[in-house]
């Protein structure tokens, strides 16, 4: 990796490479494990391994005959002839057999209240959201924005898109009206389904203003393409509304049939459309398809998070608005007929014991969450959690980010209680499915290292030539063979997806993380190689945040980075020179500190509040390299409090000095 491009996290990283403690599972936990060690060999037989999967995994209305089809790399098609229906597997084929009555969901609202769903009661209420979608116009291949809070609603308004072969595009609900607008407007939605708000720390927090915002007509921009928009009643707070396009999401169920045929749709058509930052400002829409993502999804679930359908409890604390929430609250444990909890707040409302208090209420037994959750635990302190019965927790998750290995062994112990198996598991939104993960009757886990390719899963770190590094080497992490739920594309810009993923190296994928193999030849990620950063395991691009500073008129030119930080992981820290007219206002700490909150307020506008940067350090200038790229890495040394380090490629060397001591106070 070049130097330049090292990250706070390999820093921090660097010298946890030789960690030695190692967690082997214990004889009974191994005994009866749903993937056993010889798994590995089976899969060396490569696509058939995923062909046995899919037909075990997945139920199909038509088989397939070929497996995987790579001749139109870099875009794969997985058992293309075969047809079969994602809500199906999710819901339909459990309550035919004989499973109607297991919890589907368990619900547990923010302000307390709570609703149990089977799997019949979910059959029926996807069958009718279809059926009312179909009213409005949806038709098989027509686009649905999905702008929900974390409610029983989101998973039946996906489930329903899906039932109609409608690729759903859920967009998470703290994106602002203007980060919706492009992301309907990209992705060409016809329907909109929103709640008039959800509960966000005690308080109801609203929502369908947001959605009027973006689907209104604005200078520039073409008319919207949003037909209706179905709005659940969640909060009960006033609601603008606009007659012939708005509808109450319980009017049109009310309504509407409870028998609803699936369309069955061919293994290769769009599921979903998800959006992520890219290094560039503007959104990719990351294309996955039916077959392989639902099969891999499968997988994943039973194997890794060792799922015993009839007996678990499963948690997973991600929102429906990331990919995570996609694969491992949907999808995943759906198909596998999961029993699982779902939490509309956040773990500290009304009390920091929250989500110890579900985890005890439901005695959960699986629970997968992200590291800055992990730590945001820690800092409030163990005796929280040890107030409550956690004794029915026997698998532990980690994604979105590194897992220090303090935080692990916090995670082991504290919450685990020195038994609980923890997978720390790597994948990404185009990936679609864990890739890297210990499985937890078969590896000895280590703490910080998500260690091991998955049984049909190619994954190595290469060097700059794309040679695979030895033990002990470091370099980008890559996939070399296509897998299952691998994306299909960017959603309507093919020469962006060769360009972002496949131009690096020749026919392998490149993830954008840098990685190590230890002496073992367990991988650790290191963290993002390009200008992603990742806050509290969101990935957010230092581009499109400091295109948001630039469009306000304060602001003449932007840097942001990601600093090291104790609970988000990284933190966004921007450097701005403010244009001419404005840079006296900042020479007072008052004048700075209202620029300050203006432009955290502007950024929370246009992307929304998890962008809004930590700190804004105004500055005369920006440190660049003579071909005019900003050197971030200088900027991060400031950022951490740190010396400056190597400045001698530097356009003007004396930059980082004006940098460093004018801070605050612009000439
Ligand atoms: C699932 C998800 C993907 C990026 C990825 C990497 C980071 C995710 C990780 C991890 C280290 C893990 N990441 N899991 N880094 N260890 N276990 O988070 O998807 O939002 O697309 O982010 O997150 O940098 O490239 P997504």
């Amino acid at each position: 990796m070049p130097e330049n491009e090292s990250t706070p996290a390999q820093t921090g990283l660097e010298n946890l490479l030789h960690e030695t403690r190692a967690f082997p599972p214990s004889p009974e936990f191994a005994a009866q494990a749903n993937a056993k060690p010889e798994i590995y060999g089976q899969a060396a037989d490569g696509p058939a391994f995923w062909a046995t999967q899919a037909r075990d995994l997945i139920s199909w209305k038509k088989d397939f005959t070929e497996t995987l089809d790579w001749s139109g790399a870099p875009v794969a098609r997985w058992f293309a002839d075969g047809q079969l229906n994602a809500a199906y597997n999710a819901v339909d084929r459990h309550v035919e057999a004989g499973n109607g009555d297991r919890v589907a969901i368990h619900f547990e609202g923010e302000p307390g209240d709570t609703r149990t769903v089977t799997y019949a009661e979910l059959q029926r209420e996807v069958s009718r959201a279809a059926n009312a979608l179909a009213a409005l116009g949806v038709e098989k291949g027509d686009r649905v924005v999905i702008y929900l809070p974390m409610i029983v609603e989101s998973v039946v308004a996906m489930l329903a898109c899906a039932r109609l072969g409608a690729p759903h595009s859920v967009v998470f609900g703290g994106f602002s009206a203007d980060a919706l607008r492009s992301r309907i407007s990209d992705a060409g939605a016809k329907v909109v389904i929103t709640a008039d708000g959800g509960y966000r720390r005690g308080k109801p927090s609203a929502l369908k203003p947001a959605v009027d915002d973006a689907i209104a007509p604005k200078d520039g921009a073409e008319a919207s393409t949003v037909e209706h928009v179905l709005v659940v009643r969640r909060t009960g707070q006033d609601t603008a509304w606009t007659d012939h396009r708005d509808v109450w999401w319980h009017d049109a169920l009310e309504s509407a049939d409870v028998q609803h045929t699936p369309a069955w749709v061919d293994a290769e058509h769009p599921l979903f459309i998800l959006y992520t930052s890219g290094t560039t400002g503007k959104p990719k829409g990351i294309l996955h398809t039916t077959g392989g993502y639902l099969t891999q999804a499968a997988f994943t679930h039973k194997n890794v998070f060792d799922l015993k359908p009839e007996s678990d409890v499963y948690w997973c604390t991600a929102d429906i608005g990331w990919i995570t929430g996609h694969s491992y609250v949907t999808y995943g444990p759906l198909v596998n007929g999961a029993t699982q909890v779902i939490y509309e707040g956040t773990p500290d409302s009304p009390h920091q014991g929250r989500w110890w208090e579900i985890v005890e209420k439901y005695k959960v037994s699986i629970f997968y969450t992200a590291p800055t959750a992990i730590r945001a635990c820690m800092k409030w302190g163990e005796e929280i959690p040890a107030k409550y019965d956690l004794s029915s927790l026997r698998v532990l998750g980690s994604v979105g980010e590194p897992i220090n290995p303090e935080a692990w062994m916090w995670y082991r112990r504290v919450i685990g209680g020195d038994k609980a198996p923890i997978v720390d598991t790597w994948w990404q939104t185009e990936t679609g499915a864990i890739m890297i993960s210990p499985l937890p009757g078969v590896t000895a886990t280590k703490p910080g290292s998500a260690q091991v390719p998955l049984p049909g899963i190619a994954a190595t770190v290469v060097d700059d030539e794309a040679h695979e590094v030895p033990n002990g080497g470091g370099g980008y992490l890559v996939l070399s063979e296509p897998w299952p739920s691998m994306l299909r594309g960017i959603w309507g810009d093919l020469e962006r997806f060769k360009d972002t993923y496949w131009s690096r190296f020749e026919g392998i994928y490149f993830a954008g993380d840098g990685a190590k193999k230890d002496e073992d030849g367990d991988v650790w990620l290191l963290g993002r190689v390009d200008d992603v950063m990742n806050v509290s395991g969101h990935r957010l691009s230092t581009t499109e945040i400091e295109s948001a500073l630039v469009s306000n008129p304060l602001v003449a030119e932007a840097a942001v980075v990601g600093a090291a930080d104790e609970v988000s992981g990284q933190a966004v820290v921007a450097f701005v020179i403010l244009r001419g007219e404005h840079a006296e206002e900042a020479s007072t700490p008052e004048g700075s500190a209202t620029i300050e909150k203006t432009l955290r307020d502007h950024v929370a506008k246009e992307i929304g509040p998890i962008a809004k940067p930590k700190k804004i350090l105004v500055v005369p200038e920006l440190p660049k390299t003579r071909s005019g790229k900003i050197m971030r890495r200088l900027l991060r040394d400031v950022a951490e409090n740190r010396e400056v380090g190597d400045a001698t490629t530097l356009a003007d060397s004396s930059v980082m000095n004006l940098i460093s001591s004018g801070l605050n106070t612009p000439s």
